[in-house]
Formats: structure tokens, sequence, C-alpha cells
């Protein structure tokens, strides 16, 4: 059984706006591998040859194989234990919000109603030229699908080099100056600048709670660390939670 302390069920019951931070290990338990550690499918497939714009133009039919192939892992996804419990969290308190570095919208579909997505998402694609947005499914039966400019058509997703989006950030960003309780859910916590965030939680004044299966850079600064599985974790707070608001 995993305990749960007692402070943190206190400072969740002080809380108006709790946040969580979350990354690609939160949704591991829906079958979507992670980018890094053991399984990670970067272990195998180099980031720099594939998550960056130069990569696109250089080899677009591989890096749309590599998301057409996640695409449809994700659509055969189910929301887990972990993204139904922070959604079911908004019973309890005034703010909930999600900031996501996950492109996969399982935080969405568990019904998690604000929501910042600081690396895009997997669901939409734009032209390089243009800018226009493609959100229908593309026809890749004649090669890399183009827009009627003549431009490439892309996954609206960052990659290594390329700025977040402004509102999807800032938003962010102010809900981590508000947090009370700042969530840090399956994420290596490595790429920046999203794992700034935390540290302007911290900075602000947030209690950190960290969930991961291992250590990670954020752990020396969090309140409170829970090592092991995110599906299992996060019921566990809510369920003292709620216990502790009956008695
Ligand atoms: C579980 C679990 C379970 C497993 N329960 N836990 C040097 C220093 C600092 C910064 C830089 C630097 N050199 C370059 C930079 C900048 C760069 C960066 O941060 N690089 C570092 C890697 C060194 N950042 C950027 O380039 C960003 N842009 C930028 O900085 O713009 C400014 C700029 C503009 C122009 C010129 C110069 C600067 C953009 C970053 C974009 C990241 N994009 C990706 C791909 C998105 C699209 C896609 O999905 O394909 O985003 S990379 C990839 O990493 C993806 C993720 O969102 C992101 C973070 O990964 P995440 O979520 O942490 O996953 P993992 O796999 O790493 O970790 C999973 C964790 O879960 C593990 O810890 C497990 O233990 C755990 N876990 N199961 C609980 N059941
Ligand atoms: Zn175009």
């Amino acid at each position: 059984m995993i305990q749960i302390d007692k402070s943190l069920v206190n400072a969740l019951k002080e809380s108006e706006s709790i946040v969580f931070f979350t990354g690609a290990g939160i949704s591991s338990e829906s079958g979507i591998p992670t980018f890094r550690g053991k399984d990670g499918i970067w272990n195998k497939l180099r980031p720099e040859e594939l998550a960056n714009f130069d990569a696109f133009i250089k080899n677009p039919i591989m890096v749309w194989e590599w998301y057409n192939h996640r695409k449809k892992i994700v659509h055969e996804a189910q929301p887990n234990a972990a993204h139904l419990t922070i959604s079911e969290m908004q019973n309890y308190f005034k703010d909930v919000i999600v900031i996501t570095q996950n492109i996969d919208n399982l935080h969405r579909r568990a019904g998690s109603n604000a929501i910042y997505e600081l690396h895009g998402n997997i669901e939409r694609n734009f032209c390089i030229d243009c800018k226009k947005f493609f959100n229908e499914e593309l026809d890749f039966s004649v090669g890399v699908p183009k827009c009627d400019c003549g431009g490439l058509i892309r996954p609206d997703v960052v990659w290594f080099g390329e700025y977040l989006p402004e509102d999807q950030f800032l938003g962010g960003e102010k809900a981590a100056i508000n947090a009370d309780v700042f969530f840090v859910v399956g994420t290596s916590a490595v790429v920046y600048p999203a794992v700034g965030l935390v540290y302007t939680a911290k900075q602000s004044g947030a209690t950190v709670v960290e969930v991961n299966l291992e250590k990670t850079a954020l752990s020396s600064i969090s309140n409170y660390s829970f090592f092991g599985k995110a599906g299992e974790i996060l019921p566990r707070i809510l369920e003292e939670y709620r216990l502790s608001i009956k008695s």
C-alpha cells in the first residue's frame, strides 16, 4: 500500500489551485512508449534525426512515418487511471490545470478542461510555407502531403530548436505562479523551457510533488517524491484526500 503523507493531504485541503505538469510517463500505462528511460523509443531512434525541422526537410517521409506510427498508437490508446484521476480532481478543487509536454490528447479525452499543451498536438498539421492548418486525415497515397500553395505539411508539434506556442507557455507560466500544489508526473525533466515551469512554481511558493518511476533532477527540489506508477499513486492521493474531507 502506497503511504500518502498527512501533511500533503493537509496542503491539498488548503489548496484552491492545483496543477499537473505531465510528461510521457503519464501515458506509458496507456501503452504509449516514452522517449527516454528503459523502454524509451529514442533508445532506438535518435531524436536529432527525427524531432527537428532540418531532419524533416531532409527526409520528410521518414519523419512522417514516425509520426504516423505514433498516431496509430495514440488513437488505439485509452486514458489511464492517472489521466482519469486528474480529471476527477476537478470535482474537488476550484482550479485544476494541466500543463502537458505530451501531444497525445489523453488528458482531453479523460475530461480535463484546462490544458496547456507545450509541445503541440499530434492531431493537428500545418503547411510550413503559408501556415494553413490541416486537421483532417491527410492523404499519403502520393507521398508527403502538400498544401495548395505547394508547401509541405508537417505535424503541429514542437521540435528541438523551435519556440513553444506562446499562448500555451504563458498560460502554463501563469498557472505555475498561482499553483498551491504543483504535481510533476512522468517526466525525465530534461527538456527546456518546459521544465523551467517547475522552478517557477517552486519559487512562487507551491508545494511540489513529484511522481515518477525513478529519481530525476527535480527530486531534490520536490517537497514530496513518490517513486512508482502514476496510475497507482495519483488515485491513492485522491483517495486519502477524499477520506480526509469526509472526517
Ligand atoms: C513514469 C512512468 C509511469 C515512465 N509513472 N513515471 C542545453 C541546455 C538546456 C537547453 C538546451 C540545451 N541545448 C538545447 C536546448 C534546448 C532544447 C532542450 O531542452 N534540449 C535538452 C534536451 C538539452 N529545447 C528546445 O529546443 C525547445 N525549444 C527551445 O528551447 O526554443 C528556444 C529556441 C528557439 C530557437 C533557437 C534556440 C532556442 C523545444 C523542445 C521541444 C521538445 N520536443 C519533444 C518532441 C515533441 C513532439 C513529439 O512528441 O514528437 O517533446 S522532445 C520530447 O521530450 C517531447 C517530450 O515532450 C519531451 C520531454 O520528454 P518527457 O515527457 O520528459 O519524456 P521522457 O521519455 O524523457 O521521460 C519519461 C519519464 O516518465 C521518465 O522519467 C520515466 O521514469 C517516467 N515514467 N513510466 C510515472 N508509469
Ligand atoms: Zn501552404
